[in-house]
Order: C-alpha cells, then structure tokens, then sequence
C-alpha cells in the first residue's frame, strides 16, 4: 500500500515535515479555499502540488471534490455546477492528479455525537452514540416523526438522558452534531440545517440513487478519457439519520453504485471505519469483490456496541478483523498489479495532541501517527508471511 496522511492545507497544525516524520509517502488534501461548486484552476491546483512536492511528498489523492448539494438534490443550478465538475476533473488531470475522493452524503458528511470522548488509557476518540443521537432528534432539534426511527429502548432511555443533561451539555451535542468538516460545510446554525434537511422531504433512497447515477453518467466518460478515478466515499454512520436519505452503507449499495455506469473510473473509497460500523458488512468479502473499483483505502476499526452506537477503537483493534482486511488487500494488489493510497483514517488525541488540543477531531498528528505505524507493521507481517506460504 501507498502510506499516505491527510493534509488541511497550508493552516494545518500538523504540517508536512510531520507527515514525512510520521513515514508518509503520498498527501491526501484538498483546495478547501475553494467554494464547494466552483472550478478548481490549473493555477490553484499546480500552486498545491508545488508545495507538496517541494517537501519532498507528493500529491496522491484529492479528498475530496465536494458535491454540492444542488447536484445531490437536483434543484437550482445543478447543471453548471456538474460542468464545473467536470473542469476541475481536467485541471486535475492535467496536473497530473488521478484519483478523486467524494461524497453523496445529504447535509452532513460523518456524524458523531462525541468529538473527544474519553477513553480508559487518558486518550480522547469520536464517539456516535444512538442514545445522545435520539435525544438530539427528539429533544433538541424536534424533528416531527424522529421517534419512528428508534427502538423503544432507545427512546426512553434517550428521554432519561436528556431530562439529566445540563444547558451546556446539551449545546455541546448540538455543537458536536452540526460541526462542519472543514471544506465541506461550515458549521451550521439550527436553522440553516433545518432547511437544509428539508430540502430532502421528498427525496426517498431511490431518488438520491437516481440522481447519483446521473451525476456519474455525466461524469465518468470524462473522468475515464482523461484517466481519472472516482472513488467514493461511504455514508458514515452507515445508516439514515435526521430522516435523510443513506444510500452507500451496504454491499448492496455498492453493487448498485457500481452497476450505475460500467467502469473502473466509476470506483469507491473503501472506508473500513464507516463500513465496519454496519455488522452485515463483511468487509474482506466486499475487498474481494469490489477490488477492481478500490482506488483509496481509509482504514480504521470501529468497535461496535448492541444499540448501534460504536466508538473509533485503536486502529488494530475494535470490532473489525484488521488483519483479514488488509490481506484481501493486499491480495487484490497482487492480482491488479497495484498499490493502493492508503490512509490511517481518524486517530485519538493522546500524548501531546492533548495537551496541544489543535488539530481537527480525528485529525491529530500522534493518533494518526500510532495509526499508521500499526497498520504498516501489520502489512510488513502480513506481506512476509504471504510470502512464505
Ligand atoms: C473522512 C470523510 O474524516 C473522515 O471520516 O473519511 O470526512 C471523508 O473525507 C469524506 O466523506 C469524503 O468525501
Ligand atoms: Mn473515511
């Protein structure tokens, strides 16, 4: 695999000489300056590059192109804003950038209920709590209906939480929920997240489906002429929540994704830490067979919990088999004649992250960094046995 580290740019606090400390090959990053929906110019894009590259790195894979929401939900100008996908695509490749992270998720990108939520060793791990979840959509945001979409169990204990919690807890959930990632949406204010859902009322898993699949046909002949990959990236939680429609948390969803358009410029990011929070994934299952359209691997565990909620666990532990993972991976490598990028996706602040407390949740420099250093470990034993056998 191809060691690479998310990059936020040029104001990140964990900076290039760290990634190239941490044993990083290949920067992941994006021009998040850039307003989601408008080109990407050859200028922008060569200014980033000759800055990775004069570190010493190169540039591997763009995390991400955002999707506007205007393409999601097919409304307003969503035409131009495909053109202007397909743009940035060219200058891209013309840069010599090939293979593109995205996204479809409606509203948000990755939910969690806890940023920094304590673990037993002192370190800090995002957490998605189904109980804190409902007693946001019950009680905090009053979505009509939300109690449909709990179990009963979840409910009144969702009902006992929130008749506990302090003003500022309560905040800080919502604060949590609606926090933006950075390039892909700011953080959001009730009421703008509030008409945001709802221009997803009438939009069922079927028509967000449909109207991926006409993005993708619009772009993929470009992307594949011009040697592009698309890759993307799963619903994480892989579940619906806020009443929205999730359509890419399952293998089911991938086969129809995959059947949209048939090409390998039509492939997917393979999230082992979105994917794995749904117990019917068999992700090694899903390596094998959706290897062809694997370009970008992110790889975490998740530890699950009964009622749904999970936590990101240590990358070598949780409730995902590491070590199948990264075999079929790199069995699919042997067979394609490839190495994949490969990200140590997320990390706990711990050590100095703590005490620094800067970087973006998920985004700390040693968690990221004890991430990697297992998972590289992991591939060396992995690689070398394979080898013997
Ligand atoms: C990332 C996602 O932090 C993460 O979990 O994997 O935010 C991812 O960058 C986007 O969804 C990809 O578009
Ligand atoms: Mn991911």
């Amino acid at each position: 695999m191809l060691q690479t580290w998310r990059w936020y740019g040029p104001d990140d606090s964990v900076t290039l000489s760290n990634i190239k400390q941490a044993g990083a090959k290949g920067v992941v990053t994006a021009l998040h300056h850039i307003q989601n929906g408008e080109v990407w110019t050859v200028k922008e894009i060569s200014e980033r590059k000759r800055i990775i590259e004069d570190s010493g790195l190169i540039w591997s894979v763009v995390e991400s192109v955002p999707i506007h929401e205007s393409i999601k939900t097919q409304t307003g100008d969503f035409y131009n804003r495909i053109e202007n996908y397909k743009q940035s695509l060219i200058n891209l490749a013309s840069c010599g950038i090939y293979t593109v992270c995205y996204n479809f998720m409606p509203v948000l990108d990755w939910t969690r209920t806890h940023l920094f939520w304590q673990l037993e060793d002192g370190s800090t791990a995002l957490r998605f709590d189904k109980i804190e979840m409902a007693v946001f959509e019950c009680y905090i945001m009053n979505r009509i209906g939300a109690e449909k979409d709990y179990t009963k169990e979840v409910l009144e204990a969702a009902k006992i939480r929130f008749s506990n919690m302090k003003p500022q807890e309560k905040q800080q959930l919502e604060d949590n929920i609606l926090k933006g990632l950075p390039g892909t949406v700011d953080d959001l204010t009730m009421p703008v997240f509030k008409e945001m859902i709802a221009q997803y009322n009438t939009i069922t898993h079927k028509e967000l489906k449909s109207n991926l699949s006409y993005f993708l046909n619009e772009i993929v002949p470009v992307a594949e002429k011009i040697g592009v990959k698309m890759a993307i990236h799963p619903d994480d939680p892989p579940f619906d929540i806020l009443g929205l429609p999730r359509i890419i948390k399952s293998e089911k969803d991938i086969e129809d994704l995959v059947g949209f358009i048939d090409s390998t410029s039509n492939g997917i990011t393979f999230c082992t830490g979105s994917l794995g929070a749904n117990p019917e994934n068999n992700l090694p299952k899903m390596i094998r067979k959706f290897g062809k359209h694997i370009h970008f691997l992110h790889l975490r565990s998740v530890r699950r919990e009964e009622n749904g909620s999970f936590y990101e666990d240590n990358h070598l532990d949780g409730s995902s088999d590491m070590f199948e993972i990264v075999k079929a991976v790199l069995e699919i490598q042997n067979k394609n004649g490839i190495s994949l990028p490969m990200r140590p996706d997320h990390g706990h602040q711990m050590l100095d992250d703590l005490k620094t407390n800067e970087a973006y949740p998920g985004y700390t420099a040693i968690g990221r960094l004890r991430g990697l250093a297992e998972i590289r470990g992991l591939e060396l034993g992995v690689l070398r046995s394979m080898a013997i056998f």
